[in-house]
Formats: structure tokens, C-alpha cells, sequence
């Protein structure tokens, strides 16, 4: 079978909900994947930031594989001797008081979400049914029902209605905006992504986030960090609020937490914000099974041990210096934090950023556009400054043939 015929394959009998690039993978290593042709590509995207730590990294590999051959799944119906210490490693990894552990990134923004809600009744005293949660415009936090209700992309929500109630959108990065709509006292939590990822690595002003931080704190509203993308040392620290100080009420992490080999996904809080949720109320069949446990713990002890922060930190500056040094007039604009990156492409003779991605993969560089005119640049953080400048070739070579 060639590049083609798998192609075709998924086409005939997978649902149509995707359109990729036309490069079929089999095989990863660290920052680089093999085509089924034996075509050796740069990753570029991670997997949307969750191969933060590199293709089949061997400790957290090993990890899933030892404790395959032992226990996999008890369900929460039980106690498993591996959850416990997840849980102790994960709550005083990032500084909170409890864990709640689920699969998917939109399992954990709907739990947060559900967490926030019960917390406005319980704690805050909101009368029931009435509890408001402010979001941001351009807000990407996965694909339910309820997430898309307070998408503002056609392309998410359209068709998929009715929408679930209870949600207001603020624009982002909009301080004043934020302020008004945290007058009204059924106001229960601010969902914000600290970077928007989907809306093209939009970064907010420096100061936005601890002064919306500050201001929920005022009304006493919950401020909910989704670091669903951004966490995990992809923007050069832990978690992006790490730039600004901000300890988030509640966190919402996923993807990177297991560095892309098993569905991970957590939510953290402190007690007074995560004991409104009690048993029978939330949970999942496979969240916090035993695998995960394991996998997690390893994935979060190699960003520490190979400095993964500092190296996104350091590689990040390095690589969007090199990008806007580039000559080229399909670069309108080079924007992000650490290794979480994108360029903004100006269309040339009927060319977008979907043609330059076709093209970069030609020449062994695989990432993807957003909105036809945005490519995210998000290797894997373990790459070095040397691979970096190769990239960096592969990318202006590219743009040169437009
Ligand atoms: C797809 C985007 C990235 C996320 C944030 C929650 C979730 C995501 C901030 C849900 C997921 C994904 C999903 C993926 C594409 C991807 C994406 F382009 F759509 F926006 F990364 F940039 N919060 N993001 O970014 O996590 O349930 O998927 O585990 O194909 O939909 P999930």
C-alpha cells in the first residue's frame, strides 16, 4: 500500500470530520516522524502540543508498558494502589489540594465547568439554576455539547444546536469588557485560555491574566486556567500563568500530561472549591485507571528532568528571531511564547497557508494551518537549537518557492 491507498482507506470508511495533510505517519521518534514511505519529518505540531515530551519517549513508554502487564482498569468503584500515588505526585507537583482525574482535554473542561457551577450553589450561594460562567470570544475547549454552546466558530457550533445555557461571551484580552460582566453577582467562574491556541496563538497583553486573575478574586468568582494546550512547559514555563503569577482556582490540564501516549486529562483545585463535587455526582469509567496513573507521573517527571521549560523558553526566542528574519512577503507576522508559535500568512497568487504546509511537508517539515491563513510552530520540547535552525531552513526554503 502507498501514501494513496491509506489515504483513500480512511476516506472510505472514516467519518469525513477531519481534513489532513496528505502525509500518512507509522513511526515517531523524539522530534521527528516516518512517513509509510520511510519519509523522515520534522513534527511540527506534537499532536497539538501533547508530544510535548517526544514521540515514544522511553521512560514514560516503559512506564505504560510495565504496569500493562499488571493492572489496567479497576474502574472508581474500587481503590488501586497506583491512583493514590498519582494523585499525591500530580496535587503537589502543581500546587493544589486535589486532583480529579478524567481522559479527554474536554472531559476535564466539562468537569471543571460542572465543578464551577456546583461551587456557585453550594459555596457562593447562587440561587439554583442560575449560575453564569464568562468565557472568552475565540475560545476553543473541545468539542461537546456544551463546550461548543460557548464556542464563537461557526465551524464548531453551527448545526449542533440547541446549545446549553448559562454561559457569557466576553472578548478576549479585554479587561474593561471582563469587568462589566463580572457585576453580576450569579457570576460563578472565568473560563480563559491563557494563550489561544485554536484562535491562532493569540497572545493576551502582558498583565491580562493576573488582572482578570484579580478581579475575579474580587467578586469572589472562579478563575478557571484551560492549560489544556498551553500547560506542560510548551509556552517556556509549567503552565503559561506561571508568566504572571497566577495560581488558577481551578486547572484544567490534559494532552502533554501524558506526553501523547495514553488519554490523560486532569483537574485541580483546593478543597473548598473541589469537595462542592461529592461521590456519585462526576467521574468516568476509565479516568484515573491505573495506566494513566503511571504514564502521568512519568510524563511529568521528564519535563522536570530534561528542563523542558527552560528549553521551550530559550528555543522559543531563538526560533522566532530566526522566523522574522526571514525575507519573504508571505510572513505578515511571526507571534507566540516558548516553542507555542504561529505565523501569519499573507496569501500570495491564489497560495495559503494550507499550500505552504503541502509544501514544508515536501521538504520534511510537517505542521498544520489554522483559519487558511495562521501555522502553528509547536515541536516537541525536547528539540535542540541545532534542529532548530534546521527547521528554520526548511521553512524559509520553503516560502522561497512560493
Ligand atoms: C481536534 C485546535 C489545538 C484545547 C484546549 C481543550 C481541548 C483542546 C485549549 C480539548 C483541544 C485540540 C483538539 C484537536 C485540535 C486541537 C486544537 F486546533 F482545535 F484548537 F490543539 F489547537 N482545551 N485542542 O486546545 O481537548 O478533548 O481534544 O483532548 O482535532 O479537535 P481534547
Amino acid at each position: 500500500m502507498n501514501t494513496q491507498d491509506y489515504i483513500e482507506r480512511e476516506g472510505k470508511y472514516g467519518a469525513h470530520n477531519y481534513h489532513p495533510l496528505p502525509v500518512v505517519l507509522e513511526k515517531g521518534e523524539g522530534i521527528f516522524v516516518w512517513d509509510v514511505e520511510g519519509k523522515k519529518y520534522y513534527d511540527f505540531l506534537s499532536a497539538y502540543s501533547a508530544v510535548n515530551q517526544g514521540h515514544c519517549h522511553p521512560k514514560i513508554v516503559k512506564a505504560l508498558t510495565d504496569q500493562a502487564k499488571v493492572l489496567n482498569l479497576t474502574s472508581r468503584a474500587f481503590y488501586s494502589a497506583a491512583l493514590g500515588e498519582y494523585e499525591e505526585y500530580v496535587t503537589k507537583y502543581f500546587g493544589y489540594d486535589k486532583v480529579l482525574p478524567m481522559n479527554s482535554g474536554a472531559e476535564a473542561d466539562e468537569t471543571a465547568l460542572k465543578l464551577c457551577r456546583k461551587w456557585g450553589y453550594d459555596v457562593k450561594g447562587i440561587e439554583e439554576n442560575k449560575a453564569k460562567i464568562i468565557v472568552c470570544d475565540g475560545n476553543f475547549h473541545g468539542r461537546t455539547i456544551t463546550i461548543i454552546s460557548m464556542s464563537t466558530d461557526p465551524e464548531s457550533y453551527k448545526g449542533f444546536g440547541p446549545y446549553t445555557p448559562g454561559f457569557e461571551v466576553v472578548p478576549y484580552n479585554d479587561i474593561p469588557a471582563l469587568e462589566k460582566a463580572l457585576e453580576d453577582p450569579n457570576v460563578a467562574g472565568f473560563l480563559v485560555e491563557p494563550i489561544q491556541g485554536e484562535a491562532g496563538v493569540y497572545v493576551p497583553e502582558d498583565g491580562y491574566l493576573k488582572a482578570a486573575y484579580d478581579l475575579c478574586k474580587a467578586k469572589n468568582v472562579l478563575f478557571i486556567a484551560d492549560e489544556v494546550q498551553t500547560g506542560i512547559a510548551r509556552t517556556g514555563k509549567l503552565l503559561a500563568v506561571d508568566h504572571e503569577d497566577v495560581h488558577p482556582d481551578i486547572l484544567i490540564l490534559g494532552k502533554a500530561i501524558s506526553g501523547g501516549v495514553y488519554p490523560i486529562s486532569a483537574v485541580l483545585a483546593d478543597d473548598d472549591i473541589m469537595l462542592a463535587i461529592k461521590p456519585g455526582e462526576h467521574g468516568s469509567t476509565y479516568g484515573g485507571n491505573p495506566m494513566a496513573a503511571k504514564v502521568a507521573i512519568a510524563a511529568l517527571e521528564v519535563v522536570k528532568e530534561e528542563k523542558l521549560a527552560e528549553n521551550a523558553e530559550r528555543l522559543g526566542k531563538i526560533f522566532r528571531d530566526e522566523l522574522r528574519k526571514i525575507d519573504s512577503d508571505m510572513i505578515e507576522l511571526v507571534r507566540g511564547k516558548g516553542l507555542l508559535n504561529a505565523v501569519i500568512i499573507k496569501p500570495k497568487n491564489g497560495k495559503f497557508a494550507w499550500d505552504v504546509c503541502v509544501a514544508m511537508k515536501e521538504n520534511g517539515l510537517i505542521a498544520k494551518p489554522t483559519h487558511d491563513h495562521i501555522i502553528r510552530f509547536a515541536p516537541p520540547l525536547v528539540i535542540t537549537e541545532e534542529q532548530i535552525m534546521e527547521a528554520v531552513e526548511i521553512i524559509k526554503k520553503t516560502l522561497a518557492q512560493f
